[in-house]
């Protein structure tokens, strides 16, 4: 399995996040990647290839041009203000309030957020690129024959939608995997979600589109983030009906009824018939995560990754969510090696 890694993503750590109300320290925060990269050495995944820079042109297949425009120059217009703090929105669009987008930079930043736990920072778009480029080049990798890799992104991506931030996400690094097969030359692609959390954005990003296949598992949003988006009766429009399948499960979900649901959308992935498949790889799944709810073991990975595996598809696995972060390594070295046994 090729790996894919480089230490842009520290230069994305906001100072604060705001949970229950209070500003605390970002369970999304930099030392994940240090857990995670001792655990693949510890497993001997160490078969690295170097990134290459994501296409602004791919990126503007996948997001909205002045959504990236806006990211890409958030901090510069922030700080001509005078401010130092990071950048947190709260302005936000409710319903039927999206008709102009303003012009202030504060007016944007409510605008292009869905959520407000997540700032911009000096780092941030630089970061974010680099996520989204390890990406690209793990699907190169695979593009190219190789059979699995690995991205591991930082920030994470899957709740970033064509225009909107949040969820500590800004560039959806999974979709553009899925965008970047489909360029260079896979006619079905398969996304499968297996972060606790719904991915919106990635849901959003191909609703309308039979040539991508999106599935999630995740926390029912009748209970848990992202709230509106993620439910059952959420299966697609247009060309796209039937083309996205939400398995919303329930707070304490153990491992027997995830893998239940696991089943089955693998067997929908099956019979969609896909050149390639997209792992969106978040390990909130974990018992001991501390903002979610499943009761997932560390083995509980291993046996879910030899199912991936089993599959035999072209895999690229792209780095999403987990914030128990002394266990973040192990179970995420865990799928791996899961999928290379099975
Ligand atoms: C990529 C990813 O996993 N993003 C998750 C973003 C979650 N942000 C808000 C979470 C709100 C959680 N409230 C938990 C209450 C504690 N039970
Ligand atoms: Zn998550």
């Amino acid at each position: 399995m090729k790996i894919v890694r480089s230490d842009e993503h520290r230069l994305h750590f906001p100072a604060g996040e705001l949970h229950n109300g209070a500003l605390v320290r970002p369970f999304e925060c930099p030392e994940r990647v240090d857990y995670i990269n001792n655990a693949l050495e510890a497993a001997g995944l160490t078969d690295d290839i170097d990134a290459v820079p994501v296409e602004d042109e791919l990126l503007i297949e996948v997001h909205d041009q002045g959504y990236v425009s806006f990211l890409r120059s958030a901090w510069q217009e922030w700080t001509a203000l005078g401010h130092t703090a990071d950048m947190i929105p709260t302005c936000l669009p409710a319903r039927r309030m999206n008709s102009h987008i303003p012009e202030h930079v504060d007016g944007k930043l409510g605008y292009y957020a869905f959520a407000a736990e997540s700032a911009i920072t000096d780092g941030t778009w630089d970061a974010a690129v680099g996520a989204a480029s390890l990406a690209r080049s793990a699907q190169r990798a695979v593009s190219d024959g190789a059979s699995s890799a690995f991205a591991l992104c930082r920030p994470p991506g899957h709740h970033a939608s064509t225009d909107f931030f949040g969820g500590y996400c800004y560039l959806n690094n999974a979709a553009i995997t899925a965008q970047g097969f489909r360029n260079d030359g896979a006619e079905r692609v398969a996304v499968l979600d297996v972060d606790f959390h719904h991915g919106n954005g990635t849901q959003d990003i191909f609703y309308d589109r039979s040539d991508v296949f999106f599935a999630s598992l995740h926390g029912d949003p009748a209970h848990e983030f992202p709230y509106f988006l993620g439910y059952a009766d959420e299966t697609g429009v247009g060309e796209g009906q039937g083309y996205t399948a939400n398995y919303p499960l329930l707070p304490g979900t153990t491992f027997d009824v995830w893998l239940a649901a696991l089943d089955n959308a693998l067997e929908r992935i099956g019979n969609f018939g896909p050149d390639a498949l997209v792992v969106s790889l978040g390990v909130d799944t974990f018992e001991a995560d501390p903002i979610s709810s499943f009761k997932l073991t560390s083995a509980d990975f291993a046996t879910y990754g030899r199912r991936l595996g089993a599959l035999g598809l072209p895999t690229v696995y792209v780095m999403e969510g987990g914030y128990a972060v002394e266990e973040i390594g192990t179970n995420t070295a865990n799928v791996l090696t899961g999928h290379l046994e099975g």
